[in-house]
């Protein structure tokens, strides 16, 4: 690989690209995915200079480069870097930098633009890709001076990183590139009105918190995504031990308490647990930690946690009062929170029937399937991936649909970073390119992408980047032939009615909703076949005899490897409360 060759001193004239490709190793990234194209040539040109300090991947599509960028970055807590070129390369991670703002993800998108000279003149790939993105970024440049990119780099770390985190554009016109001066590296940040330091909270509004912990009778710990970025999860866990506070989770907060934990009761929301609804139902103190009272965990606004207490503690402003009115509203990074909540915070007096009840719950109406059925269901495989895993370091990647949710419910996650979903965007595709992301920070890591046959072909194309970039990644398919999860609304609120959603040719019965069996009579396409076509080990599995073994020829196999599993498509995702009901709507059978 090529070493550095210049600049060999910071008095040089150095030219736009090499000026940004420094900051990046200056903001010590190690990889980014990038895809070259006209209008980023040069960026690209200044990155084989770096090679040795700064990997760069080419992933087989942007979107896939970006959920990749993702992957490294909600693994590790750092910045996620991905680039693309002007036009339909910048359009195409649209999508990824969408998903990174809702779930909070530090994200630095760099891509090229039309030289400044024309923009505006709808010039060949030409997209107004600032202006695209405006309302899906934490932040985004637009650079048409060259004098600003040292200073650009650095706020654009700065914002993606601190406060809430999340995704910042960089668009980067090609004479911008190529233009060349002494760069000014200690330029100081421009950024009125946010200085980046996280809000803490006050003494009186801790006292006021523990105050309530002390009298409730019936308290509830809700924790989000926010203690998984906020790095407070031995924070949490020193607080739960503490109190003795049941804690439930979102589909975001997974990991951040573990599974095995007897005052676990897992997931909350549409498809979470029997349990943690009505924990959240019948309490009278809520306490939420880094959460936002997302639709999909609260249903209707006004019934959720309708005899609660609600303290809210959130890094982000806006957040407070946004969705339900909180009784204890507190901006603050959520770490700092509990280390002060931690040294004074008392167990509440007589919770224990309350505990005991909530587990008892735990115990009547665990996630359960069905455990006789003669072939291999979803949940089953998800369970006995769990627990061939377990004792091993382990990340989890899923697309979106039921085996996403199924995976939420059935893998026991016990540390944050090492789940990984599209949870806020619930983008279909997601689950192999963020796999890609982990295994390039996580090279001796076993990372397994749970996905769904529809999921998996919105970015099957990375199948090449994972083999030509030896990037292992495993990924255990539950092939039901269908897009599942929308097959389950048509059962349950259209009638069975199937509308586009059978993945195989349409003139098979399915295609209509008229197979006869749990199972589709053909399997389409061949992703055994596909898959080694791209060089990846693959086998596929029916037979619940074989379940055990695919799956530890799968996890043991040096390259990455594609475990299709065929699976009925007429299994639903339960416990469901439909979107906008209450608790007491939950649909357990
Ligand atoms: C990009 C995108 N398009 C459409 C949807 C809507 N959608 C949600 S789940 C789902 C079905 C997913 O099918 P599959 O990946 O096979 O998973 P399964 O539900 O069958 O487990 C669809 C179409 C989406 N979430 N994302
Ligand atoms: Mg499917």
């Amino acid at each position: 690989m090529a070493t550095i060759t210049s600049p060999k001193t910071d008095s040089q004239l150095m030219s736009g690209a090499d000026i940004l490709v420094k900051s990046l190793v200056d903001h010590n990234v190690e990889v980014l995915f990038a895809y070259p194209g006209g209008c980023s040539m040069p960026m690209h040109q200044s990155l084989t200079k770096y090679g040795v300090k700064l990997r760069t991947i080419l992933p087989r599509h942007e979107q896939g480069g970006a959920f990749a960028a993702q992957g490294y970055a909600r693994s590790t807590g750092r910045v996620g870097v991905c680039m693309a070129t002007s036009g339909p390369g910048a359009t195409n991670l649209v999508t990824a930098i969408a998903d990174a703002k809702l779930d909070s993800i530090p994200l630095v998108a760099i891509t090229g633009q039309v030289p400044t000279t024309v923009i505006g003149t709808d010039a060949f790939q030409e997209t107004p890709i600032v202006e695209v993105c405006r309302g899906i970024t934490k932040h985004h440049y637009l650079v048409t001076d060259i004098k600003d990119l040292p200073r650009v780099m650095k706020e654009a770390f700065f914002v993606a990183t601190t406060g809430r985190p999340g995704p910042v554009l960089i668009d980067m016109p090609k004479n911008v590139q190529m233009q060349t001066c002494v760069p000014d590296w200690d330029e100081p940040m421009q950024l009125p009105g946010y200085n980046g330091k996280p809000r803490l909270a006050l003494p009186e509004q801790i006292k006021q918190v523990a105050a309530a912990i002390k009298l409730a009778k019936r308290p509830i710990i809700y924790a989000g995504g926010g203690i998984i970025s906020g790095e407070a999860s031995k924070e949490l866990r020193e607080f739960i031990r503490k109190t003795g506070i049941p804690t439930t989770m979102t589909v975001m907060g997974l990991g951040a308490f573990p599974a095995d934990d007897p005052l676990c009761l897992d997931m909350l929301g549409m498809h979470g647990s029997v349990y943690a609804n009505w924990a959240v139902r019948d309490c009278d103190l809520l306490i939420a930690l880094g959460v936002r009272f997302d639709d999909r965990v609260t249903g209707k606004l006004e019934a959720f946690a309708k005899h609660a207490k609600i303290v809210h503690i959130d890094i982000d402003p806006s957040e407070l009062n946004k969705n339900k009115e909180a009784h204890i509203p507190i901006c603050s990074d959520v770490k700092y929170a509990l280390k002060e909540l931690n040294k004074i915070v008392e167990a509440p007096t007589d919770i224990a029937p309350w505990v005991r009840l909530c587990q008892d719950w735990k115990k009547a109406h665990p996630f359960k399937y069905d455990t006789t059925f003669e072939g291999i269901l979803q949940q089953h495989a998800i369970s006995e991936l769990s627990r061939l895993t377990q004792d091993r370091k382990t990340f989890i990647t899923v697309g979106v649909g039921q085996h996403q949710m199924w995976a939420a419910q059935f893998y026991k996650f016990k540390h944050p970073r090492t789940w990984l979903s599209s949870s806020g965007l619930g983008t279909m595709g997601f689950g192999l390119p963020s796999a890609m992301g982990v295994q390039a920070a996580h090279p001796d890591a076993l990372v397994v992408d749970i996905d769904g046959d529809g999921s998996f072909q919105m970015n099957i194309q990375e199948m090449a980047t994972c083999y030509c970039e030896k990037l292992p990644v495993k990924v255990l398919l539950l092939d039901n032939q269908h897009l599942g999860m929308v097959v389950q609304w048509e059962d349950r609120f259209h009638d069975k009615n199937r509308a586009h959603t059978y993945l195989g040719p349409i003139d098979h019965p399915e295609y209509s909703g008229q197979g006869c069996d749990r199972y589709a009579n053909d399997r389409y396409p061949d992703f055994v076949t596909i898959a080694k076509g791209y060089g990846w080990g693959a086998a596929t599995i029916c037979d619940k005899s074989d379940l055990t073994a695919g799956l530890e020829e799968m996890i043991n196999s040096d390259g990455p490897f594609l475990l299709n599993v065929a699976v009925p498509y007429v299994e639903h995702v339960l416990p469901m409360i439909p979107g906008g009901k209450t608790v007491d709507d939950m649909i357990t059978e």
